[in-house]
């Protein structure tokens, strides 16, 4: 039996949630509260010293980095397949998640902290803030918690993290004008990896980019239609996160459209 350390709205949670559900694997639920520090907690330390879930624990083995996990859930249970079906389209496969690991998850990060979790961060006690974050060994993920409750959606990395969204997107459309899929024929590890980031966007108003592309569009909702995007994602949003990003999202939206439409207005100048 698997063990997932997890949390319901966590992305990287919530893509091997997914993968397991395509893989139709039975696994033990170990839920994390993020906002009450569990992640930072000496026992959880001890399987994943990064501070963050995912992590899957199967018998003696531990796995940290979601990317890795859905490997390793690929390779240990290799029917269905989700790797691709030759070395193409595995390599197409690994380009989009490998973009995830650097940089596109750290963009999405930063516009759910700008946009809607930042409330979340102010209302807790302020000195168990500061101990939660003063304890954080990622740097980078500090910076970004401070700047999004110092800045909000004026924070300096707000601006980059949506146009590095809107790239992707933009890559997204080109790449399923060739495929039905990200990498090709068959729904891979890409599909799974990005469905629910693009959950995420959709929940924090910034799908603009989504809907304006109808490649994209398609694509996204026959991946949403897919029972294991109810099993691993769906089923487990929070509705006191819902609730937030209910609050923010329109203004998220009206925002989003400025920046985009400035952004358009310079590169026209240049
Ligand atoms: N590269 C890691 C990133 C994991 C990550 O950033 N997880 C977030 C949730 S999506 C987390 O655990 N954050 C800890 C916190 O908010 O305290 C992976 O893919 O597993």
């Amino acid at each position: 039996m698997m063990t997932l350390y997890h949390n319901d709205m966590s992305v990287c949670s919530a893509k091997v949630r997914m993968a397991l559900a395509e893989k139709g694997l039975e696994w033990e639920s170990e839920h994390l509260n993020l906002r009450a520090g569990d992640a930072q907690r000496p026992d959880y330390v001890a399987l994943n010293p990064n501070q963050v879930v995912p992590t899957l624990v199967h018998g003696e083995r531990v796995i940290v980095e979601s990317t890795v996990i859905c490997e390793y859930l690929d390779d240990v249970s290799p029917d269905p397949p989700l790797r691709g079906p030759d070395p193409y389209a595995r390599a197409r496969m690994r380009l989009w998640t490998k973009q995830l690991d650097e940089g596109a998850h750290a963009a999405i990060g930063m516009l759910s902290l700008c946009v809607a979790f930042r409330e979340q961060h102010l209302d807790r006690d302020p000195d168990e803030l500061k101990r939660y974050l003063a304890a954080m060994v990622d740097a980078a993920r500090r910076e970004r918690i401070a700047q999004a409750l110092e800045f909000a959606m004026d924070a300096p990395g707000y601006a980059p993290a949506l146009a590095r969204w809107e790239r992707i997107v933009t890559e997204m459309d080109a790449a399923l004008a060739r495929g039905p899929w990200l990498a090709g024929e068959a729904c891979t590890l890409a599909d799974v990896a990005y469905a629910p980031y693009l959950a995420r966007l959709e929940h924090l108003g910034l799908d603009d980019m989504v809907r304006a592309r109808p490649r994209v569009t398609e694509w996204w909702s026959r991946l949403a239609a897919r029972p294991a995007f109810q099993e691993g994602v769906r089923r487990w949003f929070n509705p006191s996160y819902l609730a937030l990003f209910d609050r923010q999202r329109e203004k998220a939206r009206a925002h989003a459209r400025r920046l985009l439409a400035l952004k358009r207005v310079s590169n026209r100048s240049c």
